[in-house]
């Protein structure tokens, strides 16, 4: 008999044709992503490394056809070093990296894996505060990373940039070892160039980009990357704009040798010191079946279409954007420069993000309560909403039904305005439920990739 959980997977399946995917964090992978996830990769243990020695020079030709001294702790991996050096390789190849760690099982992995490899206890990092934008493990003070390293919160001005003269003073006071440029609610593109002069003022202070939302812009080139701006260091998740299988990356410029060697704590030897803090720093088995996903992930990023993919991203979140303001919502920032959209809904409409998240559910349009700057309200009760567009411009949809989503999205904060609470919602289910098939029929018309 087939397990129980067949039957949610296959509802969870509905949910994503019938529905429109606005977290901006998610997204929808190809059937070789799938396949290789799901494939027999995942018997294998591999704890190690496959060589490094001139990675980045070698073709696909060449890593197929040769195999290199390595450096695991189990035989029988003659293809998974194959396969964990096309990851490698392609990666160093789409963002101009010197070095790529493939094994992190997720982007909180990577960062923690970058703060061991550089810092000892107590030393400072001075990154974007969370309630500015910034991520739970750039110092927020439930996470262990925090409870480890003494962090300093960064802020943005009023039109939502980074605060670069606060940062600058910050950093000249505090001396930190790491500047960390990094976010998950910021619709500004950072000047890399300017905070990396900022760093060069700081001895032996690592320059780290954590790109997990912008990585896919970053890919397709409509986004700087900050190792092309002095950067030592970018983390990223793999499955966000990136569209690859959940997971991290580490990419670093330095010197790249075996992680045997103990190497001196050099910012040049940053690749071989993240290596060995990965494995056998903070992780044990790599997961050899994502990495093999991965290697898939890098390698449609690498083609032409993927520029395409990661433009009409960006497109379509200044066409919703300008859209939303246009019907009287009120913006973080005023608008969007790349995938990402926080509204506040408090100040717009009068509700906090977490009716409005339920209300958009209800019609099949997923997206998440979010804080704003300076929020008063906590993080349960947040006064907005994030949202983004990677995973609807995958489905294919365009500037078109950025509008039908905007209006959609109007209808939803007038029923929201007059339910007042969550409680009131069923009042208003004739309403909903006409929207939700207006939802479906167009979700329908756009299938997701891979089902
Ligand atoms: N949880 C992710 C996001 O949604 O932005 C960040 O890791």
């Amino acid at each position: 008999m087939k397990d129980l959980v067949f039957d949610l997977i296959k509802q969870e399946k509905t949910r994503q044709s019938e529905g429109l995917e606005l977290i901006p964090s998610e997204n929808y992978v190809s059937k070789d992503i799938l396949t290789a996830m799901g494939s027999i990769l995942t018997n294998k243990y591999s704890e190690g490394y496959p060589s490094f020695e001139g990675i980045p020079g070698w073709d696909e030709a060449r890593i197929a056809k040769e195999i290199l001294p390595n450096y695991r702790y189990y035989g029988g991996q003659t293809n998974i070093d194959r396969i964990e050096r096309l990851a490698i390789n392609r990666a160093c190849r789409l963002f101009h990296a010197d070095h790529a760690n493939v094994q992190p099982h997720s982007g909180a992995q990577a960062n923690n894996a970058v703060y061991f490899a550089w810092l000892k206890p107590g030393d400072t990092v001075l990154g974007m505060s969370l309630p500015a934008g910034g991520h739970l493990t750039h110092g927020s003070p439930v996470t262990l990373s925090a409870q480890t390293y003494n962090f300093i919160g960064y802020g943005v001005t009023d039109d939502g940039d980074i605060d670069y003269e606060d940062l600058e003073k910050k950093a000249l006071e505090h001396k930190p070892k790491i500047i960390l440029v990094g976010f998950s609610a910021f619709m500004k593109i950072p000047d890399f160039e300017r905070v990396a002069k900022i760093g060069a003022k700081i001895p032996d202070c690592l320059l780290m980009a954590d790109m997990a939302h912008v990585a896919g812009l970053i890919a397709g080139g409509v986004h700087p990357n900050p190792l092309d701006y002095g950067f030592h260091v970018m983390t990223t998740t793999t499955h966000k704009t990136l569209r690859g299988p959940r997971g991290g990356l580490i990419l670093s410029r330095g010197n790249v040798a075996s992680p045997l060697k103990k190497p001196e704590r050099t910012l040049e030897n940053i690749p071989i010191l993240i290596d060995r803090s990965v494995f056998p720093g903070t992780q044990g088995g790599p997961l050899e079946h994502i990495i093999a996903a991965k290697a898939i992930a890098f390698g449609e990023a690498l083609r032409p279409e993927f520029k395409d993919y990661a433009k009409n991203i960006v497109k379509n979140a200044k066409a919703l954007a300008s859209k939303l303001i246009e019907l009287g919502f009120i913006l973080q920032g005023d608008g969007t420069e790349n995938h990402l959209i926080l509204i506040n809904t408090k100040e717009s409409f009068g509700f906090d993000g977490k009716i409005y998240e339920k209300a958009l559910d209800l019609v099949g349009l997923t997206l998440n309560a979010n804080s704003l700057p300076s929020d008063a309200s906590g993080s349960f009760r947040p006064s907005g909403v994030r949202l983004g567009t990677p995973a609807i411009t995958t489905r294919g949809l365009g500037e078109s039904e950025m509008e039908t989503l905007a209006l959609w999205m109007k209808k939803i904060a007038d029923v929201c305005k007059d339910a007042g609470s969550e409680e009131n919602l069923p009042k208003f289910s004739a309403e909903l439920e006409t929207i939700h098939n207006e939802v479906r029929t167009l979700a329908l018309k756009f299938p997701v990739p891979g089902i």
